[in-house]
């Protein structure tokens, strides 16, 4: 006999499949189950399509009557592109909802879940509340904050080294590793680097897996002076977008040349340590961009890591030591005298690939 914990995992792993297509909304998985026997699945695959109670109840037919419905998400409860999950539970006759986790959304926040009670039907929130929440960190953030969520990611040796004192840095870790990052890269919105990282090495910041087509993150470049290279990767904007975030006080012969490629201009205000991050991001969000991939450089790290603007952390570690006074650590900025004013964090998962280590850790608070 399966538990209420069985389906609720199911309905996750579900949702869970459609991890980076749903964008800019919520993985989504239902499921229905009668007697015993799984009536009806569903899962929201992407943003404009149904969501996933639709599929499920499609599923389902009339074997919903007295039925139990496992979701990930509260049902919702307005008209978005698509008209309110919590009529259709009402009307479908089930007798039961387990949900997983409320839904952020304000027009949501719990008004399905009221809907339903109010309809008479037996609802249970929270279980396999911190697996659903994991799964929609990004959305979640996105509903609380109005800006993309914001993945640091860097690559080091065992004593913490992202390149040799001459910038030497190819490659740190496997191949295992940086395939690893191709797939992470098919999952975001955006992949942001600092301008000084096009100017080092010139990277394309493309998806490249080896078995499928991967979708490209839309490039952004902060660059507040606006020295990308006409000729460098990323200002071809034939394979992926690109957008380049500058100063207000730029060339403006510069800007058509760069317009006149293709690539996207945003302005924002400047701070006495560079670029307003924080602004940026906002900007960003009213774009579409739902999560930005952080790859450095340094500056650019200490930027994020300064505004209190990182909510994840994802760190690959090579079995490698450097050693050398001046070789480059993953985060530059202001040195700190004390050790409490470090950005606290908890590890989440520990996983080996191939000979690296890959570390996933969240700042304490998020
Ligand atoms: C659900 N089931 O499968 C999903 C939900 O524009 P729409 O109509 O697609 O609405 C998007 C919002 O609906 C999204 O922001 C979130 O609040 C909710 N997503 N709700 O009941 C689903 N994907
Ligand atoms: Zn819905």
């Amino acid at each position: 006999m399966k538990s209420d914990r069985d389906y609720m995992q199911l309905a996750l792993d579900l949702a869970a499949s459609a991890k980076g297509n749903t964008n800019p909304n919520p993985c989504v998985g239902a499921v229905i189950v009668k007697d015993g026997v799984i009536v009806g699945t569903g899962l929201h695959r992407k943003a404009g399509e149904p969501h996933a109670e639709v599929h499920a109840f499609q599923m389902a037919g009339d074997h919903a009557e007295g039925a139990t419905l496992y979701v990930t998400l509260e049902p919702c409860s307005h008209y978005g592109k698509t008209p309110p999950c919590a009529n259709l539970v009402k009307e479908s006759g089930v007798s039961r909802v387990v949900v997983a986790t409320t839904d952020p959304n304000p027009s949501v926040a719990g008004r399905g879940i009221n809907l339903l009670k109010e309809a008479g039907i037996e609802v249970e929130v929270g279980l396999l509340e911190g697996e659903a929440r994991k799964l929609n960190e990004r959305f979640i953030h996105n509903m609380l904050s109005n800006k993309p969520f914001v993945i640091s990611k860097f690559a080091m040796t065992m004593d913490g080294k992202i390149a040799a004192h001459n910038g030497h840095s190819k490659w740190i870790t496997s191949e295992e590793a940086r395939l690893h990052v191709h797939k992470l890269r098919h999952e975001v919105d955006g992949i942001l680097v600092g301008v000084g990282t096009v100017l080092a090495d010139n990277p394309s910041l493309t998806t490249r897996l080896p078995h499928r087509e991967g979708k490209n993150p839309i490039r952004i470049i902060l660059d507040s002076e606006l020295k990308t290279p006409l000729n460098s990767n990323v200002a071809n904007t034939v394979e992926a977008q690109t957008i380049i975030v500058s100063g207000k006080d730029v060339d403006a012969n510069k800007v058509r040349q760069l317009t006149e490629k293709g690539v996207q201009i945003l302005t924002v205000s400047k701070t006495e340590k560079g670029l307003n991050v924080n602004e940026t991001l906002s900007e960003l969000y009213k774009l579409g961009i739902t999560d930005v991939l952080v790859e450095g450089g340094a500056e650019i790290n200490a930027s994020f890591l300064r505004a209190g603007l990182i909510n994840k952390v994802l760190l690959f570690m090579a079995p490698k030591i450097l050693g050398g006074m001046h070789s480059k650590t993953p985060f530059g900025g202001m040195d700190i005298d004390h050790i409490d004013e470090a950005l606290q964090l908890e590890f989440d998962t520990v996983e080996q690939i191939g000979p690296d280590l890959c570390i996933t850790a969240y700042p304490i608070g998020e």
